[in-house]
């Protein structure tokens, strides 16, 4: 696959920053201070929270997974629950059928998927909790497309580092010219349990859930398992979006990193 080139020096960063982890938990943080991958890391503006708790986790760790019996009886709809979108409403009454996922930016194979050729590609099903900062959890059946092996079918160029979601409704409220979007560094978006999800509770993504895909992040907050993807976008960087910070929510003020 095109994107190996640029995974291995990435993994090998990961694996310098779980050496510096050892550090820490061995040697105080001095030795982890003197860490150039650290520096480095701390020096691109990378948030703290994220540097320490990828240091004290192993950064292929699992979210919880729980079993059909936990699964709440009513899972809680937030934000948008019905895109206020015209082009959105027209793919609603024709079911989705001509719905279609665009993956460009920095691929070499930009794609455009129905939700057949999703379906065909490998999946996963998953039964998480999902924390969203306002407060509340709800615990929910996950099945969707593998995020990993489907950035690797559109091949990522070498200065890729960041997957942007782009989605169909405008955060509520914000009265923002651009729509909701929210963006993962690539740890996250070949994280085994990172999915986007076409099924929930065993039945097709309901439109209050996000239909027809819906991303899951499984260790970060809610607020970033964008609803209604209609785009991704593979960047180097996310300065030149909307208002720069890689979210709709991080552009009010919340974390990039929203780990949990
Ligand atoms: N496109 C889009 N995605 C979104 C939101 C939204 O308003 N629009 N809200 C976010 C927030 S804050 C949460 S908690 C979850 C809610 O997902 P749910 O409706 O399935 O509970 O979706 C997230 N993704
Ligand atoms: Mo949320």
């Amino acid at each position: 696959m095109s994107s190996t080139p640029r995974r291995r020096p990435f993994l090998l960063r990961r694996r310098g920053l779980l050496a510096a982890g050892g550090a820490l938990l061995l040697g105080g943080c001095d030795r982890v201070a003197q860490d150039t991958e650290v520096r480095r890391a701390l020096a691109r503006g990378e948030d703290a929270t994220r540097v320490i708790q990828r240091l004290l986790t192993s950064p292929a760790a699992l979210a919880r997974e729980y079993g059909p019996a936990d699964i709440s009886p009513a899972f809680k709809p937030n934000g948008t629950t019905d895109p206020d979108d015209d082009d959105y409403q027209d793919l609603v009454q024709a079911k989705f059928a001509d719905w279609r996922l665009e993956v460009g930016g920095l691929v070499e194979r930009p794609q455009k998927l129905s939700l057949d050729d999703l379906r065909a590609l490998p999946s996963r099903t998953q039964i998480t909790r999902h924390d969203c900062v306002e407060g509340w959890s709800c615990i929910g059946k996950w099945k969707g497309a593998v995020l990993g092996p489907l950035l690797q079918q559109a091949g990522l160029r070498p200065a890729a580092r960041y997957v942007v979601f782009h989605c169909a409704d405008v955060l509520e409220g914000s009265g923002s010219a651009t729509k909701y979007y929210e963006s993962i560094d690539l740890g996250d978006a070949f994280h085994p349990q990172t999915i986007l999800a076409y099924d929930m509770n065993d039945a097709p993504l309901p439109v209050r859930h996000g239909a027809p895909l819906r991303l899951r992040v499984e260790r970060q907050l809610g607020y970033k398992m964008a609803k209604y993807v209609m785009r991704i976008e593979v960047v180097d960087g996310f300065t030149h979006i909307a208002g720069g910070r890689g979210g709709s929510w991080e552009d009010l003020g919340y974390t990039w990193y929203a780990g949990i």
